[in-house]
């Protein structure tokens, strides 16, 4: 039984992108065409407040955006702090196929989005305004270390979902897609795993891929979906892989990993996959030629 094309994507709102990219798939195309077409759903997504148009702004009230894209050749790109553009990762696409770059940042990001013909718009939404709104009635107005973390302590609600999209098409080729609002009330500025190629998402055709959701910065400081790759690499099914990086996060900070949430998410060339997580809550949705709209809860550690 053939085992791909396969796509499998981060939180149940993986369901509807993964459809998307599905299109792509089931008509031969390629993994990274479909990464990229499954995550603008999320992204346009008025309802998610985690990703895309709808993001929940840092704690100045900019809407700050963080993406990356990488296909079967080891092609990337990416753009971090980005604002006024909806829909990071199409930039994230142009800027692996337009430049010699792999990343760009906040207005030269915005700036090359606007070059290439996209419309900027502002992406703040009353509904995003009025949280924010709320939070600075609480949140003390103090740049302290770890304010993400801390609002995770808290059970916020606001700390969750970052899309990372993981594709294998018909040829058996890989490619991958991630992106976020970031961390809701963030500094302005601060960028998270998720447009860094290797923390935030990671594919070696050889192998396999991985992506990331959860707070970033414990991601970045092992860089996380490089190491689960490699992981696979020396053997390891992706959900050993995913395993181990989330024990090595533990290791690591023993004293933050019980607080915040790190899941993984990993696909091997054979079209097999899994995922692990600190803490229970995180799901993956899975969709090839026998299940659509499959969600997987995430085994995890704690
Ligand atoms: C970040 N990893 O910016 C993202 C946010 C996220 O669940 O995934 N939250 O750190």
């Amino acid at each position: 039984e053939n085992k791909f094309p396969i796509v499998i994507s981060t939180w149940d709102f993986g369901i509807a992108a993964n459809k998307a990219a599905w299109k792509v798939l089931e008509k031969g195309g390629r993994a990274v065409d479909a990464v990229e077409a499954g995550v603008r759903i999320p992204e346009a997504d008025m309802k998610n407040h985690t990703v895309g148009r709808a993001g929940y702004p840092d704690r100045d009230g900019f809407v700050t955006l963080d993406a990356c894209i990488m296909d079967e050749n080891g092609n990337c790109g990416s753009v971090a702090a980005m604002e006024d553009i909806a829909h990071p990762i199409s930039v994230a696409r142009l800027v692996m196929d337009k430049t010699p770059h792999v990343m760009l940042v906040g207005d030269g990001a915005r700036q090359f989005a606007i070059e290439q013909g996209i419309k900027p718009e502002k992406l703040l939404t009353p509904e995003s305004r009025a949280a924010w709104k709320k939070w600075l009635k609480t949140a003390k107005y103090s740049p302290v270390m770890n304010i993400e973390n801390q609002q995770s302590r808290q059970g916020s609600k606001y700390n969750h979902d970052t899309i990372g999209m993981l594709a294998l098409d018909a040829k058996g080729n890989i490619g991958g897609a991630c992106t976020t609002s970031g961390m809701a009330f963030k500094m302005h500025g601060r960028v998270g795993d998720s447009p860094i190629i290797g923390a935030g998402l990671y594919i070696d055709n050889e192998v396999g891929g991985a992506t990331s959701t959860g707070v970033g910065e414990e991601v970045i400081r092992n860089v996380g979906s490089f190491l689960v790759v490699e992981l696979m690499r020396q053997g390891l099914s992706p959900e050993d892989a995913c395993k181990e990086a989330v024990q090595r996060i533990i290791k690591k900070k023993p004293e933050i990993a019980k607080q915040i949430q790190v899941g993984f998410l990993a696909i091997n060339k054979k079209g097999e996959y899994g995922a692990y997580a600190l803490q229970d809550g995180f799901s993956f949705a899975v969709c090839d030629s026998n299940k659509q709209d499959t969600l997987i809860p995430g085994k995890y550690f704690y």
